[in-house]
């Protein structure tokens, strides 16, 4: 049958309450005026041929998708494996992309790569798979009018990991303590509400849709801490984990599930979850087995154990291998992977004690089984050794399990970066930490780890941020974390700069706002250097924490110090900072490889952000930028406030240039920034102050 489609039905008809985020109707507009040509079958080919009809409908252009061809189309959309292209430009190139396209390798595009060039005036994508070919059509779509410019130059992009996940730490119950989400600020979940599943569907193809498009292909739909109800999502409530499945499966993202390792006893009545035990290992090869005979694309399980009072094999005098492998086993018939969490220590730690070192645990407790777990085990390891503080270093996990496949997670929701009230752009960390070279410079980066050898690695994750807050993210500009991180998955070389650039030119568009240019240098001035003013006015020199316990917003110095979480500052009247060296301390720099172990050791070389972390100093020890630590903690606290207030006035430069619901929120948001910065900058000096004595060398009003 002869097309054009445009102005097929859009499943999205009628207005959404919720805001568009980064992919509002005109950011198809350079893609939607124009002939396009779609060819190939498949769910995501349909999903590519419903985004372009939509956007041909809106703003003129025509789409065709399937004989009679008769088409002169300025962009064409196709699987090599299709055939014969009706267009000539296109055709020469399917034929012509070999591995001539991006120098060496076979030309090979792989299950989600694209070839973008552009031929003798027509735009062409080429993939070998449906799920290339949607990623390639958002590539146009990112590109704008330059997609069709003749000197675009021809490319081969395939994503640099292939797992890009996002874990929500969404509950099936609203729980007592942490609510519908855990350390959610966003609202209420996307999947559930009181006990139920929502079945809202609309905005859950909205959300694939949004991950598609920077392109995160795949989430974990609930709270990695199990409880009763969240349990059963394996079993009787099964059916809702399958829905959501297939109204993201469109948009190529795939379902994962935290699962309790008490599965056995809790949902299957057994006496035991000992992972050696066989009937434990039937229960879980035949719950997997229905799993995927409802969801047979299912991504795998995700599991905490032993951690923070979850269950674990440690209880039945087991390890985490034994743990790991004994869920691997269900699902390796099936293609699926476990994630297993590092994130291992011991909460009820003593404070007196000092020899005991929470970062040092997740190491202590995993370096020993690096070779043990089986091929569909992936240790996922947050990033660094305590608990996504805005400075950490490197987990040294990452360095020391080089036969495991290893993953790294990130925290995109922001509980220890201002809980998404204040502006906190985590692009810069995140790049800085896939950039690290645990073992020196001629050694590969964290992101090598992600991506393993041969592709075989574990990928990036981030803990969510959205919710079904009519902006996803509450703070509309947090929206940039989510969009960053599935970037800089796909793309870890990617400058965090250009991903926010890209974000705001993607999401604040020209025929929304009064003067787009200003808008642009405003959120790029607001937002590229946040993270390190957050930093600034809060914990200083990677020492961490001193955030009130529980909730963990806002200030509180000795919150943490006398509890047993094993994250202390030890300040006293004469210093301040966790000796983690192995001459006097915790030894828990010998955890890293040469040069680091070196590095962190040495109070000298140690890093000026580290310092806190590594060592324990004097306040009148003077850091590599030749101030005291005291004058740095002053100086940095006063400076922190200034720019929040600067980012507050900048904002209010932008008021009529952008929606006004939203200019509200930002705007409510950076009041609350700044009442909460000064908060942190007075406690901060204050306490310092009173400890040492010493006064501020510029005479600043300290309390
Ligand atoms: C999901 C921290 C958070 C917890 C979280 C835990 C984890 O401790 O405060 O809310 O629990 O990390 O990552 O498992």
């Amino acid at each position: 049958m002869s097309v054009p489609v445009t102005g097929r039905a859009s499943a999205h008809a009628g207005k959404s309450i919720w805001h568009a985020a980064w992919l509002p109707p005109a950011a198809f507009r350079e893609l939607g005026s124009r002939p396009v040509l779609v060819h190939g079958e498949g769910l995501l080919v349909d999903t590519v041929l419903d985004e372009v009809s939509r956007a041909c409908a809106r703003y003129g252009g025509r789409v065709w998708h399937g004989p009679p061809w008769q088409v002169d189309a300025d962009l064409v959309l196709a699987l090599r494996e299709a055939g014969r292209v009706p267009n000539v430009a296109a055709e020469s190139a399917r034929l012509g992309a070999t591995p001539a396209v991006n120098g060496a390798g076979d030309g090979a595009l792989g299950d989600e790569g694209y070839l973008l060039a552009r031929v003798d005036g027509v735009t062409v994508v080429l993939a070998d798979a449906p799920a290339g070919l949607l990623y390639g059509m958002f590539h146009v779509v990112r590109l704008g009018a330059a997609a069709f410019d003749d000197e675009l130059p021809a490319r081969r992009h395939r994503p640099a990991l292939d797992r890009r996940i996002l874990d929500h730490w969404d509950n099936v119950d609203i729980h007592p303590v942490s609510g519908q989400i855990e350390r959610g600020y966003a609202g209420g979940s996307l999947f559930w509400r009181d006990g139920a599943a929502r079945h809202d569907h609309a905005r859950l193809r909205d959300y694939g849709r949004l991950l598609a498009a920077c392109g995160v292909n795949a989430i974990t739909v609930n709270n990695v801490n199990v409880h009763d109800t969240e349990a059963r999502l394996l079993t009787d409530r099964l059916g809702d984990v399958a829905e959501t499945a297939q109204v993201l499966r469109p948009y190529g993202v795939r379902v994962h599930l935290s699962v309790s390792f008490a599965a056995p006893v809790v949902l299957g009545g057994l006496p035991t979850a000992d992972p050696l035990d066989d009937r434990v290992r039937a229960w879980w090869a035949a719950a997997t087995r229905r799993v995927y005979q409802r969801i047979p694309d299912f991504g795998g399980y995700l599991v905490k154990a032993d951690s923070e009072g979850r269950p674990g094999p440690f209880a039945y005098g087991r390890d985490h291998a034994d743990g790991a492998n004994l869920l691997a086993e269900a699902l390796a018939p099936h293609g699926g992977v476990v994630r297993w969490r590092a994130f291992v220590y011991d909460h009820r730690q003593d404070w007196r004690d000092r020899s005991t070192d929470r970062a040092r645990a997740a190491h202590d407790h995993f370096a020993p089984l690096d070779g043990r777990f089986d091929d569909n085990v992936i240790l996922q390891v947050k990033f660094g050794p305590i608990d996504f503080q805005p400075r950490e270093p490197v987990s040294p996990v990452l360095a020391a399990m080089p036969a495991t496949r290893l993953a790294v997670e990130l925290q995109a929701t922001q509980e220890y970066t201002g809980q998404q009230r204040h502006v906190c752009y985590l692009g810069p960390w995140w790049s800085e930490v896939l950039r690290f070279r645990p073992r020196g410079e001629a050694g590969g980066t964290i992101a090598d780890v992600a991506a393993g050898r041969a592709g075989a690695g574990g990928g990036l994750v981030a803990v969510a941020n959205v919710g079904d807050d009519p902006f996803w993210t509450a703070h509309p500009l947090a929206q940039a974390n989510l969009y960053a991180f599935g970037r800089l998955a796909w793309d870890p070389l990617l400058v965090p700069g250009a991903i926010l650039d890209e974000w705001i030119d993607l999401t604040w568009l020209p025929v929304a706002t009064g003067d787009p240019e200003t808008v642009r240098r405003t959120m790029h001035a607001i937002m590229d250097d946040s993270w390190r003013t957050y930093e600034r006015y809060t914990a200083p020199l990677g020492v961490g924490f001193m955030v009130r316990p529980g909730h963990h917003y806002g200030p509180d110095v000795d919150g943490y110090e006398y509890t047993p979480w094993g994250t202390y500052h030890f300040a006293d009247r004469d210093g301040v900072g966790v000796d983690r060296t192995r001459a006097t301390g915790t030894g828990f720099t010998g955890q890293y490889p040469p040069p680091w172990s070196e590095v962190y050791e040495s109070r000298e070389r140690c890093p000026d952000e580290l310092l806190l972390f590594f060592h324990h100093v004097p306040y009148r020890h003077v850091l590599h930028s030749g101030r005291t630590v005291i004058q740095h903690i002053y100086d940095t606290h006063f400076a922190g406030v200034e720019e929040v207030a600067a980012m507050r006035e900048r904002w209010r430069l932008v008021a009529g240039a952008v929606d006004p619901a939203v200019h509200d929120r930002v705007a409510e948001r950076l009041d609350e920034q700044f009442r909460s910065a000064v908060e942190w900058r007075d406690q901060i000096n204050t306490y310092f102050f009173r400890k040492s004595g010493v006064p501020d060398a510029h005479g600043r009003r300290i309390h």
